[in-house]
């Protein structure tokens, strides 16, 4: 009797160890992720490919239901819902996260890189690395870096070709000192608010200004609000592709593969979805009306100049070791 049940026993226990190896462990999940903007934003081509990733990966077990709009909560309540274990994603800006974790607003250093090119380098390689590791101990996972891009400033009141122009400007900030002090040296009379308060804020005119992609500016409609676009490029945010650690460690290893490489897969869409929709989202602000201003290189160095002390300012708060440590890359990747 008693050796037919541990015989029984065994036998059931190897089924488990061959069921294990021989497949994949999925569970029927729906994977709750949120965004700041519509979907019509390149953040909705990097959800739909990272969603049919999931699918293809998990056999259909895995369900993104994306929320957009922010009608989770902004950025930084939506990270926040992460960090409690209430929500599994979002794809948020760096910048609003700097209270949470300081060496975030290395990020947000004005005109820290040249190009795109120089962005994927540093986020995909090293230093990307390097703070994604910081993450998990914030309660937070990164799983890919996503574009959000370089910024423009737009506002209704003129026609801005340099410093000079902006002085005076009520501009709105993210929730970031180093955007906050950026755009005081520069003169403007910089107003930090969340994302989803900037349409109503600039259309009845208690702000004069923002400051955002130019894909941002198109499918959040605020050429609708905004005459004058300057192609500033005065600072390139990331996103940052979060999942909730307390709801990671819920995961299988298989699960969380399939969530890390799909998050890529969706960065990469994500990326040529910006940069191709870049070109016709200038087209249609246009079109809705807004001039467009090319900064002559002189204008943009004053510019440069003039936000320059805010490296000092903030390196303590950031982290000394970020910033050397960004600075260093930078160096290295421009064979400098
Ligand atoms: C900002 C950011 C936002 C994005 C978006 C909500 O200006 O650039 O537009 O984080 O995903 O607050």
């Amino acid at each position: 009797m008693k050796s037919t049940i541990l015989r029984g026993l065994a036998l059931a226990l190897g089924t488990c160890v061959f069921a294990g190896s021989a497949m994949a462990e999925f569970k029927d999940r729906t994977i709750r992720i949120s965004n700041g903007v519509a979907e019509t934003h390149p953040v909705g081509s990097g959800v739909t490919a990272m969603k049919e990733c999931l699918t293809e990966k998990s056999g259909g077990k895995m369900k993104v239901n994306a929320f957009w709009s922010g009608a989770l909560g902004g950025d930084l309540d939506a990270t926040q819902a992460l960090r409690s274990g209430t929500q599994e994603m979002v794809v948020t800006s760096s910048s609003p996260l700097v209270g949470i974790l300081p060496a975030l607003g290395v990020f947000d250093l004005p005109f820290l890189f040249a190009d795109e090119t120089e962005a994927d380098t540093i986020l995909d390689g090293d230093f990307g690395a390097y703070v994604s590791d910081m993450m998990p101990g914030v309660g937070l996972i990164n799983l890919a870096y996503w574009e959000n891009g370089f910024r423009n400033l737009t506002n209704s009141q003129r026609p801005v070709a340099g410093v000079d122009d902006i002085k005076g400007l009520k501009v709105r900030v993210m929730q970031n000192n180093i955007f906050l002090d950026s755009f005081l040296n520069l003169g403007a009379n910089a107003v930090p608010m969340s994302f989803g308060e900037v349409f109503t804020a600039l259309e009845t005119g208690a702000i004069d200004g923002q400051e955002n992609p130019v894909v941002t500016i198109d499918t959040s409609k605020f050429s609708e609000v905004q005459k004058h676009l300057t192609m500033s490029r005065h600072a390139y945010t990331p996103f940052m592709v979060l999942y909730s650690k307390p709801l990671w460690d819920q995961l299988s290893a298989d699960e969380q593969a399939a969530l890390q490489e799909c998050a890529i897969v969706g960065r990469d869409a994500q990326r040529k979805a910006s940069r191709d929709l870049g070109a016709q989202s200038l087209e249609n602000v246009k079109a809705a009306g807004m001039e467009v201003v090319d900064l002559t290189p002189e204008a943009q160095a004053a510019m440069r100049e003039a936000v320059a002390p805010v490296y000092e300012k903030h390196a303590a708060t950031i982290g000394q070791e970020v910033v050397d440590k960004m600075m260093a890359e930078l160096k290295k990747m421009r064979g400098e």
